[in-house]
């Protein structure tokens, strides 16, 4: 995790810009033949992330906020995530590689200018604190998430850099492994967070029934046990939707799983590793969550549980950016680090591994808060509320620190299983 060392607003931003500029550059910077190849029908060939997010960019802070003349009109409906499927890019007339280096690398120069230029005080809200600025690292960093996804799908190695987890401290292993939390009001959603998306917002007090919740995310050895019990074989832990989806698509285990004997093996970036089991459990879809939850006798947290569980501040830790030895984010290695490894990023109420390591499902809908209006475009968060996408919190160990937060707000389909996704169980007070 890098801590720039600035002072003033404008130089933080810009030191975010480029460390998420240095990011996707990194991931992309392998041969052509793979930046421009599909890896899986669910993904975009990693050459339209990249320019995707200049040209998100240029749209943002060069023609909105800045005034400036479109630089490429007519690839605007390429990278417009709506126009096409991620199925349908590759057969686009992309920019190639070193097209998309070179457009994102002109956007960018002239974004600094903006920056230089812009007045942060203003009550505009896309400059007020820079928020456009926020949009578009967020943004890119997303997608970097996103292209780790694809990589990952791609099962070739050497791609990734590994990295080194932190130092384990002695983790809180034998604390209960649910804790209490008891009954009452607490404030949901962003409140001064400079660059909250608008579904976080607005913050509202919600009465929430006291309730318990899992101090870790499920481990792979607590889901592998849920698996030889024959959880995959009995409907009764599994909605209908989870049922007929196990039955048509054969699934047996979670995605990049494959048994050996009784042991389990997983493919991680291309290479073979048995499954560690005390990791949290990655790549299971919010069907096998919610199966897991109910074979278990519990069922997954509401996402208003999950964030009253990080107690009401920007991370559970507090409001100070994270720090080594309190979360798992922004690709120190390239894995989650095992349960119980950052006691010290524990919440108030003593819940650990809220922020990083994997994504967690919630039992809930991706709706709006009440009061929402749609800032700055309703295509971020708007068109997918409804009863299709499950909401997902904290922030994997892909996710950069700029964009996760305790009032974070993910979404998938209830089938997803590419992303870096996990979940720790709840229940109600008898
Ligand atoms: C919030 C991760 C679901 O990747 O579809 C990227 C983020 N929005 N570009 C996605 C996003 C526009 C979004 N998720
Ligand atoms: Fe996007």
């Amino acid at each position: 995790i890098k801590v720039p060392d600035v002072t003033t607003l404008k130089e933080k931003i810009a030191a975010e810009l480029a460390a998420v500029r240095d990011r996707s550059l990194a991931y992309t910077d392998i041969d052509d033949a793979v930046l421009v190849s599909q890896h899986s029908p669910l993904m975009s060939p990693l050459v339209w992330d990249l320019a995707h997010v200049g040209n998100y960019e240029e749209l943002w802070v060069l023609r909105e906020v800045g005034g400036i003349t479109p630089l490429r009109p007519e690839i605007d409906d390429l990278y417009d995530a709506f126009t096409h499927t991620r199925g349908d890019r590759p057969s686009l007339p992309l920019l190639g590689p070193g097209e998309a280096r070179s457009y994102i690398a002109g956007v960018r120069g002239r974004v600094l200018d903006v920056l230089d230029k812009i007045d942060l005080d203003d009550s505009d809200p896309l400059r007020a604190r820079g928020f456009v600025f926020g949009l578009v690292v967020q943004h890119e960093h997303q997608h970097d998430e996103t292209m780790l996804a694809t990589l990952q799908l791609s099962r070739q190695p050497g791609l990734v850099r590994e990295g080194d987890l932190p130092p384990r401290r002695s983790p809180n292993l034998g604390a209960s492994p649910e804790v209490h939390i008891p009954g009452g009001i607490f404030t949901m959603g962003a409140g001064a967070a400079p660059w909250a998306y608008d579904n976080e917002r607005p913050a509202h007090r919600l009465h929430l029934p006291g309730y318990w919740i899992d101090r870790f995310p499920v481990s792979n050895g607590a889901y592998a046990e849920f698996v030889a019990a024959g959880g995959y074989d009995d409907p009764r832990w599994w909605t209908p939707k989870g049922w007929e989806w196990v039955e048509t698509k054969g699934v047996r285990a979670p995605l990049f799983w494959t048994r050996d004997g009784d042991a389990w093996w997983r493919t991680r970036f291309g290479r073979e590793e048995p499954v560690p089991p005390d990791e949290p459990v990655q790549h299971v879809s919010w069907y096998e969550a919610d199966a897991y939850a109910r074979w278990a006798g519990r069922r997954l947290p509401t996402e208003a549980e999950w964030e009253k569980a990080c107690g009401g501040r920007t991370y559970p830790w507090g409001d100070a950016d994270p720090t080594l030895d309190q979360a798992n984010l922004g690709h120190l290695a390239a894995r989650p680090a095992p349960i119980g490894a950052f006691p010290q990023g524990a919440s108030p109420y003593g819940v650990e591994q809220l922020i990083g390591d994997v994504w967690e499902w919630t039992d809930s809908w991706f709706g709006p808060y009440p009061g929402f209006r749609s800032f700055p475009y309703k295509e971020y968060s708007e068109v997918f509320f409804g009863q299709e996408h499950r909401v997902l919190r904290g922030g994997s160990w892909a996710t950069h620190p700029s964009a996760v937060r305790s009032t974070f707000r993910n979404w998938d389909y209830p089938v997803r299983r590419q992303i870096f996704s996990g979940f720790r169980c709840a229940r109600s007070e008898d």
